[in-house]
């Protein structure tokens, strides 16, 4: 790929994609409106201590009713896509069998005023919200969850198929497997890393059962995300040159395995790494990883999905305390960055971007990539009707930077979504982390652009970057 640079822009291909992402959870509110049925996110939520002050998703950015709005507002940023999920439980209330209609209504009403503001939808299929009655039957450590998946799936695409050209299947399945199965931080809030191992394989099996259902009823343009993680030492972070030791290297791989490799490899070459292989097969047993499956899983997509928000910094032992995230890993020590951070406390390593995407293009490069998301939590203030968050828009412009230098390199990337339109329900962490480029007010409902926001717009128009970096802001600003 040659990128024209046209006098002071540093410009990206023609045609890549400009756009934004949320979560239906995250944003839609209205948790019992009109025959939704509940989420493991609801339960979990409702439960006492599992979210910061105790918040839940019964409101959030009341997308649901003002969606309109918000599609205004995305108009007036550019956005040539917009990413968002569908709630499960608000199409199918418990999960299989009846479909509830005033649920798909509400996807067709927002996909009919995104096309009209002429922006394209690219829907996502799960986004963490299991229907409860799901759970019930031991959400993603029954196998059956799969099946029902790809029932789901087909029966949204069968409603917004001919409108909506861009499908992403599971998001993260990492995440839901071991932050929801094994750490428990998040819903279901279940503490087993036997399960977490079950719950990530029964989630690729969905991705591929639902790849397969999508693509018989005509689905051309289909993408699996996955929270994709450089993995380094202390001193890597410093020269990536750096030669390492044996046992480091040894931890760096083991942990790459885990994070991206369980994920990457079976989706993209119908194989699980030896190294996972092992790990499971002590912790979980292989029983539940069928004949057959790993081909089902492996099915062609045109699109991998990146969310990239920070690296993980390994190296070899004594992993005292052991990361419950990272089952079979109790002889690594996860050391963290000596690198600024955001307000979730994440290093902020923009060239992780860059090595990520170069990666993919060199061991996966049959896929497209996309950056599904990337962004950052700051505590912004307002004032006077704005915030001006410059470190939310420097480490963006850091991120695009390292992606427009991926592409140099030659790495087929066609867009980038940024993480996140609106300050949302931030998970565990409630409404006390804000990534969005747009403010919201969790009283009033007011949305107001952020200057990232209105710096993300001119990148838009622009196609690009500017040559020279963007003014860092003075020490009065950033006070
Ligand atoms: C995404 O997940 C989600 O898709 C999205 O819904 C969410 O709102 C957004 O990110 C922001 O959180 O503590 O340094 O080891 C992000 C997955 C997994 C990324 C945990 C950071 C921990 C970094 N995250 N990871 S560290």
């Amino acid at each position: 790929t040659t990128i024209a640079t046209r006098g002071r822009t540093l410009a990206f291909p023609d045609g890549f994609i400009w756009g934004a992402a949320t979560a239906a959870y995250q944003i839609e509110g209205a948790a019992s409106e009109d025959g939704r049925g509940p989420s493991i996110w609801d339960t979990f939520s409702r439960t006492p201590g599992t979210t910061v002050g105790g918040h839940t998703g019964e409101t959030a950015c009341d997308h649901y009713h003002r969606y309109p709005a918000d599609v205004s507002l995305m108009e007036e940023l550019g956005l040539e896509a917009y990413r968002f999920s569908v709630a499960w439980p608000r199409v199918q209330p418990s999960g299989s069998g009846a479909v509830n209609a005033a649920g798909l209504d509400f996807y067709e009403r927002l996909v009919d005023e995104l096309l009209e503001a002429g922006i394209s939808p690219y829907v996502t299929l799960y986004h963490w919200d299991l229907p409860q009655a799901l759970e019930d039957a031991g959400g993603w450590t029954n196998r059956d969850t799969a099946y029902r998946f790809a029932d789901f799936s087909r029966i949204v695409y069968d409603r917004l198929g001919d409108r909506v050209a861009t499908w992403m299947t599971v998001n993260e399945p990492w995440v839901s497997a071991f932050l929801g199965y094994g750490m428990g931080v998040h819903a279901p809030g279940r503490t087993s890393s036997a399960e977490a191992f079950r719950a990530a394989h029964h989630l690729l099996l969905a991705h591929g059962l639902s790849v397969r259902s999508l693509r018989d009823a005509g689905a051309r343009e289909i993408a699996l995300t996955l929270n994709l993680v450089p993995v380094l030492t202390p001193g890597q972070l410093n020269d990536p040159s750096l030669v390492l030791s044996a046992q480091d290297a040894e931890a760096v791989d083991r942990v790459d395995c885990l994070v991206n490799r369980q994920f990457l490899d079976p989706a993209l070459r119908g194989t699980y790494p030896d190294q996972v292989l092992n790990i499971v097969e002590r912790i979980a047993g292989l029983g539940h990883i069928h004949d057959g499956d790993l081909k089902a899983i492996n099915q062609p997509i045109e699109l991998l999905g990146i969310n990239y928000y920070t690296p993980c910094v390994v190296r070899s032992g004594p992993g005292e305390p052991a990361n419950p995230a990272y089952p079979g890993t109790e002889d690594i020590e996860f050391t963290g960055a000596y690198a600024p951070t955001t307000a979730t406390g994440w290093p902020i390593v923009p060239t992780g971007l860059s090595e990520l995407l170069v990666r993919l293009a060199r061991d996966y490069p049959e896929v497209g990539l996309l950056v599904t998301e990337n962004g950052a939590a700051f505590d912004d203030v307002v004032s006077d009707d704005r915030v001006h968050d410059a470190d939310r828009t420097a480490f963006l412009e850091g991120h695009l930077r390292a992606a427009h230098a991926a592409i140099e390199a030659g790495a087929d990337l066609r867009g980038y979504l940024v993480w996140s339109l609106l300050d949302n329900f931030e998970w565990a962490e409630g409404y006390t982390k804000r990534f969005g480029i747009v403010h919201v007010d969790f009283d009033t409902q007011r949305r107001l652009l952020k200057d990232s926001a209105r710096w993300y717009r001119e990148v838009i128009q622009r196609n690009g970057l500017w040559r020279e970096r963007t003014r860092r802001p003075t020490l009065e600003e950033v006070a």
